[in-house]
């Protein structure tokens, strides 16, 4: 059976809520298969997010690992396309942490790509009325810590496809004027990444990118 690891975070940064724990959190209710779908809510510290990640993976060998968090400033589901081996924290984690200039993995390489189909998951949020859209930077917190720490873990396994997916604020949560969407919808548009990462291990050749 394909075995699927998701992962949200706890709140950061004062914030009461995270909309990415929550939504992990209320598809692991929903879940109905047929793949096992194992989910976890990291803590947001460079110190334990990655080491979170990596143990999970070791444990379960999964052939997906999706790994999911806050972007508070954006309006639309992202798959994430590019893993940089970055640290530069704008605000101290939870555990009070701030480095600045580190590498994830010293010695590793400058980036990793996603190997979940990235443009077919923004393409099919999309299509089911939720906006979804490829982005290319994960930033250098601790999202783009685990992402890259993930995808690090999963190239040493023989099958295991990785990558990351930033969410907006809950419409239950969002600070005033942020934009945000349903809670709902966040848990939905991750369930079309899971089963669209199980049914197409290649990405569709769609238009894409960005011109700057
Ligand atoms: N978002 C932060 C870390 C945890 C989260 O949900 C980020 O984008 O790095």
């Amino acid at each position: 059976m394909t075995r699927v690891l998701l992962t949200g975070f706890e709140p950061f940064g004062g914030d009461a809520g995270n909309p990415s724990g929550d939504a992990v959190r209320l598809l692991a209710a929903s879940w109905d298969g047929p793949a096992e779908l194992i989910t976890a809510v990291l803590p947001v510290t460079f110190a334990d997010a990655p080491a979170g990640i990596r143990s999970l993976i070791d444990e379960h060998e999964p052939d997906i690992v999706i790994a999911t968090g806050l972007a508070g400033n954006r309006a639309a589901v992202t798959p994430e396309r590019v893993a940089i081996n970055l640290i530069d924290a704008r605000i101290p984690d939870n555990a009070g942490s701030r480095p600045i200039d580190e590498p994830v993995v010293k010695g590793g390489p400058a980036a990793y790509f996603a190997t979940i189909p990235v443009k077919a998951i923004a393409r099919d949020i999309s299509a089911a009325g939720i906006p979804g859209e490829v982005s290319f930077t994960a930033g250098t917190f601790v999202c783009n810590q685990v992402f890259y720490a993930a995808m690090d873990a999963a190239s040493a396994l023989p099958r295991t496809r990785a990558g990351f997916i930033h969410v907006p604020w809950s419409t239950e949560h969002a600070p005033a004027g942020a934009p945000a969407l349903p809670l709902e919808d966040i848990a939905r548009a991750l369930e079309i990444a899971v089963r669209t990462s199980i049914r197409s291990s290649r990405d569709a050749a769609i238009p894409g990118g960005a011109v700057s």
